[in-house]
């Protein structure tokens, strides 16, 4: 039976942490454990994490880092520890409930089905994103994933920017996650980018994506037009990649 390990990277999500916790236990899936990777958080995060590492024992790890420093750093750090905990398969969630515990079973399913890595989809055909997204955001998310993304990297994907996702462990590995550069969202592009660049198999599955209710976003305006710029620097870096180029080993040091 293999295990599923679902990072979830957490700031300042003292609120949703307890609740999505029980979310995702409730669904009493075998071999499912979740790696919690905080930042510090000042709101407390980080302790409630721990407590429930001892609630839940052997079923949630906890990641401490030292202080707040991007999505992507907090992914690599946790995608490894994930690694070296031995996890099968290995899911991205973030903890704001816009990931709704419900998909993760088909995510894990599709995964068994033998694709390499799975997207939960905002714009696969049957997806969607919360109702009061207003004109402008929607736009801007259509453009990044319809338009801009897909014509730089040439991506057959709806949702590249989307953070829902899982991995096969010998993916993850295959990548050489010390190539990725990027640290907030545009990192969910570029690990896309490279997967699809040395070959691996992606497959999409359509979810509806609601707003958080509890919490704060930590997404803001400069981050999305760094972005731009971060998509045209991904092309230049990796587009010679093939899938002779997938890394072989594990990774061993800790970092
Ligand atoms: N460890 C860590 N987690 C982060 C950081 N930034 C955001 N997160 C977490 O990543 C997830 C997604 O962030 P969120 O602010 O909801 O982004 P949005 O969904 O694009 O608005 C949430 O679980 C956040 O708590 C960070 O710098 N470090
Ligand atoms: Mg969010």
């Amino acid at each position: 039976m293999p295990n599923t390990m679902i990072v979830m990277p957490t700031y300042n999500e003292a609120d949703n942490l307890p609740l999505i916790i029980e979310a995702i236990f409730d669904l009493q899936i075998d071999g499912l454990q979740v790696l919690i990777v905080d930042d510090n958080s000042p709101d407390g995060t980080g302790e409630i994490a721990d407590r429930l590492a001892a609630q839940y024992e052997g079923q949630i790890f906890v990641l401490h880092r030292e202080g707040k420093a991007g999505l992507g750093p907090a992914y690599i750090a946790g995608f490894k520890k994930a690694i070296t905990l031995g996890a099968d398969y290995i899911m991205q969630m973030d903890a704001d409930f816009s990931h709704q515990p419900k998909y993760i079973p088909q995510l894990i399913a599709e995964i068994e089905s033998g694709y390499d890595m799975v997207i939960a989809s905002r714009f696969a055909k049957g997806g969607g994103v919360d109702e009061s997204w207003g004109v402008y955001r929607k736009l801007l998310s259509w453009f990044a994933n319809r338009v801009y993304v897909p014509s730089i990297l040439g991506l057959p994907i709806r949702d590249a920017t989307g953070g829902f996702r899982i991995w096969r462990r010998n993916t993850l590995i295959g990548l050489d996650l010390d190539r990725v550069r990027a640290n907030g969202y545009v990192f969910q592009v570029e690990l896309t980018y490279i997967a699809y660049r040395l070959g691996f198999k992606i497959e999409e599955i359509p979810i509806y994506f609601p707003d958080r209710t509890r919490g704060e976003s930590k997404m803001d305006i400069r981050i999305q037009r760094e972005a731009a710029l971060r998509v045209l620097q991904m092309r230049w870096r990796h587009r010679h990649l093939t899938p002779q180029q997938r890394r072989t080993e594990a990774y061993h040091a800790m970092q």
